[in-house]
């Protein structure tokens, strides 16, 4: 029997081995946790070939035969909910707290959601001037879609692209990144019993130049769905121009959380916490600039360290753990880096990396680990203010003017998330809307509802994404004009 799990691709409604296997590490402890396929373009285009004779039939289904499905694959999940979040703890380093609260339960919910909201949808009909003229429009899905998700929200993501995708009445080709492929894997175990009929949905694992380009690059496939860095993106981009695919981008932050002095302290400071540290940072949403209005500013300062110091890391099947380990060792190597530089330009480490000591049981000393970490004295030029950490790291600076604030919250090329926190209504309106910012939260964070467009501005992206936004991404308009 083999020591580590050995993952297949699914293809045509099969586990497909593949010759070439990589390691992917559990997090917490550095061991090998699974061997994932490293498939190629091969392999990618025999997942095309099945999605493309899979399409005819399962775009012709109605969306109520289709909903009928992708609640049936909800069901599975939830049903299997524990081995879900075990293997997403095991094999992303989040606690399995997280897993159970939110990856698992809300990947299910995607299915949930949109076999519903596909029922929903209405076209348009217009009476035209032109020779008594009447217009109306259809959408049609698109083809095979090409899915390429990243590894802080594994299935969550992974899902949030499928469910929309197939419930329009296109194929999938989805490829989950290569750090975080296990519960994609444990999915396609539940896709026949769902009554997905083979092909419909196809999971080819790999790194992103090999399986992902194959799959940005395959001409049979005119839409890509992404979500990852910026950098990927300007390649994908490059990619898939020569095929004028049609491409969402979903990508990084840098986001601020605007605080005025009227904010409920209380409030403010608790959920700025959650919201800079929650699953390590690794969340493109999190808070990553804190701007405070002077007066507040020192006693701000204090109590967020003093919570953040609250905010417990440590093994992730302990349930009492607010934190677990980092995706990798490279990536816990990046983000300590600028705590590292931090230091060099003179700021101030208030907690955290280098000033509290993290004692871990014998068996994760090889885990990827970082403590919540809080930095002051730093410029709004420095790396560490303009470029997407995606760790524990937050930066905290005082500001005096509202103007002021908004102006230093909107000098960076992100544009994705901001909170604003005033007890003057009039104000978080006005900042709000002056904020380059995909989603604007005032006196709360994260607080979803999967209708609403998501996505971001500047360098965060092209496109939203969420119930109407998911189905005119994955459908194409088409107008009808008769004459009468
Ligand atoms: O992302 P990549 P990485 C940010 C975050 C993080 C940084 C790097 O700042 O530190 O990106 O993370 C696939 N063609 N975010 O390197 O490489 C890859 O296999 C096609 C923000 O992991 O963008 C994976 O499936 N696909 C973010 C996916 O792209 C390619 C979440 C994302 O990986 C590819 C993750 C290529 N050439 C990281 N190269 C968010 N917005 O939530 C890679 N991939």
């Amino acid at each position: 029997m083999n020591k580590y799990l050995v993952l297949e691709n699914y293809i045509g409604g099969k586990f497909v081995p593949c010759s070439k296997l990589m390691d992917s590490f559990n997090p917490s402890t550095g061991e090998v946790y699974c061997k994932v396929p490293d498939s190629g373009p091969e392999e990618v285009d025999a997942a095309v070939r099945a999605a493309k004779e899979a399409f005819p039939d399962w775009s012709a289904k109605s969306p109520a035969e289709r909903s009928k499905v992708l609640n049936k694959l909800a069901d599975l999940i939830e049903a299997r909910l524990e081995e879900f979040v075990q293997a997403e703890s095991n094999d992303q380093g989040k606690t399995i707290t997280f897993a159970r609260n939110v990856d698992i339960p809300r990947s299910a919910y995607n299915f949930r959601f949109f076999a519903s909201s596909v029922l929903h949808h209405t076209n348009d009909c217009s009476q035209m001037d032109h020779m008594g003229c009447l217009n109306y429009t259809v959408r049609c899905p698109v083809g095979v879609a090409g899915l390429i998700s990243p590894w802080n929200l594994p299935l969550y993501l992974l899902t949030w692209k499928i469910a929309p995708a197939v419930a329009a009445g296109n194929t999938v080709v989805a490829k989950p990144s290569e750090m975080t492929s296990v519960t994609a894997w444990m999915m396609c175990q539940l896709l026949e019993e769902a009554g997905f009929p083979p092909g419909v949905i196809n999971i080819v694992f790999g790194t992103g130049p090999r399986a992902g380009d194959a799959l940005v690059s395959h001409p049979d496939v005119p839409l890509i769905s992404f979500t990852g860095s910026t950098a990927t993106a300007r390649l994908i981009t490059e990619r898939s121009a020569p095929y004028c695919k049609k491409l969402s981008l979903e990508l990084g932050g840098k986001n601020p959380a605007v605080i005025f002095a009227d904010a409920d302290m209380e409030q403010c400071i608790s959920t700025t916490v959650r919201s800079s540290f929650s699953n390590q940072g690794e969340i493109c949403l999190c808070s990553s600039r804190i701007f405070v209005e002077r007066s507040i500013y020192p006693e701000f300062l204090a109590r967020f360290v003093e919570a953040a110091r609250r905010w417990k890391t440590g093994v992730p099947s302990d349930p009492s753990n607010d934190n677990g380990a980092l995706i990798s060792k490279e990536h816990l190597q990046k983000v300590k880096g600028y705590v590292a530089l931090a230091l060099e330009e003179g700021a101030q480490v208030h907690c955290g990396e280098g000033v509290d000591k993290l004692i871990l049981p014998q068996q994760n000393a090889g885990g990827y680990f970082m403590l919540p970490t809080i930095i002051s004295g730093v410029k709004d030029s420095s790396a560490l203010m303009q470029e997407e950490i995606f760790g524990p790291v937050t930066c905290v600076t005082p500001f005096d003017e509202e103007e002021e604030a908004i102006s230093r919250a909107n000098g960076v090329r992100y544009g994705l998330s901001a909170t604003v926190w005033s007890r003057d209504v009039g104000r978080v309106h006005r900042v709000a809307r002056k904020l380059q910012a995909g989603l604007v939260w005032t006196n709360c964070w994260l607080v979803r509802d999967l209708n609403l467009p998501f996505g971001g501005m500047k360098n965060s992206g092209i496109g939203r994404e969420g119930g109407k936004d998911s189905y005119h991404f994955f459908t194409e308009v088409k107008s009808i004009t008769i004459k009468h």
